[in-house]
């Protein structure tokens, strides 16, 4: 894991300092910056860019210099687009001593039906909550084939990683439909070993994201690319209105610019990839006035344990013992 010194980070708003995200914790059980996640996303774009061309997406420009209002507190925000991705973006939070967010997230072009890449870790003193997956573009329940093409073939992914990253317990069951049979959710101890897993982790799965992307073939049939689009548009509608980390966006830099952060930026493409509305795609969250129900979740949380088998099919809360 020792990574070059000489590389430079595109457009981003202060020095990266190579020794501090794996030299941390110094057995103090602290939150440090030695726990951050800035790492992560550094070596992800070194990696993108033996692959593709990255550009600065537009987004760029507005949200690079997002301030939170305490002094304690940094965000980073950056964004990219290249040939086969129509959106590549990042947001880090580190607040001293205190709390550490990864949000990463790859989009493809819609003429590509590629899983979105998502990693998301939010790790305070307490704990680290952390979904990284391979977020699936059809639901691979109900998409056999599309579970087939992408995931089939990436079970041991996940055979690798039950162990040291373990199922986190009950999940509110709608991310489920949003989760791929690879995904990995998991509540850990924020030590530097769990610190230095999730790297590898997230490495892995960001490796076999971009090896997909090369493999990619353009999609011809129009109402193939309108189904992925569509389809994008429906992931981006639900996280942009229901993400667990919108509250704490509020809390950071206000009701206003964490709404802009989350439509312009994080699931940017909300409101120009589809015109449905969200009570479209989701009903069971219409009030009797026409508003959206508030609630993160209609059904609750379930899925005590891992809801696929070895082979990516499915079983629900079967598993559970
Ligand atoms: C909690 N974040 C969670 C949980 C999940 C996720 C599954 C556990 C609670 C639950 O069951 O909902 C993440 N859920 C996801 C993801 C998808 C999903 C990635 O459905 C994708 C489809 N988390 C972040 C960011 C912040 C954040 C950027 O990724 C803050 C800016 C915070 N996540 C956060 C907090 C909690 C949480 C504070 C605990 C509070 C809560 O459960 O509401």
């Amino acid at each position: 894991m020792e990574m070059e010194s000489s590389i430079s980070l595109l457009a981003h708003p202060q020095p990266y300092h190579l020794g501090a995200a794996m030299s941390g914790g110094g057995g103090g059980g602290g939150l440090g910056a030695g726990f951050s996640y800035q790492k992560f996303i550094h070596v992800a774009l070194e990696r993108t860019r033996l692959h593709t061309a990255l550009a600065p997406h537009p987004s760029q420009e507005k949200f690079k210099f997002i301030k939170p209002k305490e002094d304690n507190t940094d965000m980073y925000a950056l964004s990219f687009s290249a040939p086969k991705i129509r959106l590549l973006r990042s947001l880090t939070i580190e607040q001293k001593n205190s709390i550490q967010v990864l949000d990463f997230a790859a989009f493809s072009e819609p003429e590509y039906d590629l899983p979105i890449f998502c990693a998301n870790a939010f790790t305070s003193p307490a704990r680290s909550i952390v979904v990284l997956d391979l977020n699936p573009l059809y639901d691979t329940t109900e998409h056999e084939d599309y579970r087939e093409k992408y995931y089939r073939n990436l079970m041991p992914l996940i055979h690798k990683y039950s162990e040291l990253l373990p199922w986190g317990g009950k999940i509110t069951s709608e991310s489920l439909r949003f989760f791929s049979p690879i995904v990995i959710w998991t509540i850990l101890e924020p030590t530097e070993a769990n610190h230095k897993v999730l790297y590898s982790a997230f490495m892995d799965y960001y490796k076999v994201w971009l090896e997909l992307m090369d493999e990619a073939v353009q999609e011809t049939s129009v109402e193939k690319v309108d189904q992925n689009r569509e389809a994008q548009h429906k992931y981006l509608t639900w996280r942009a209105e229901k993400d667990p980390g919108y509250a704490l966006l509020k809390k950071l830099i206000g009701e206003c610019a964490a709404k802009d952060l989350v439509r312009e930026f994080l699931f940017e493409g909300v409101d120009s990839l589809g015109t449905k509305s969200f009570l479209e795609y989701f009903p069971e969250y219409a009030q009797e006035d026409g508003t959206v129900n508030k609630k993160r979740s209609m059904i609750g949380k379930s899925f005590e344990s891992r809801a696929w088998d070895a082979h990516g099919k499915f079983i629900g809360d079967a598993g559970d013992g």
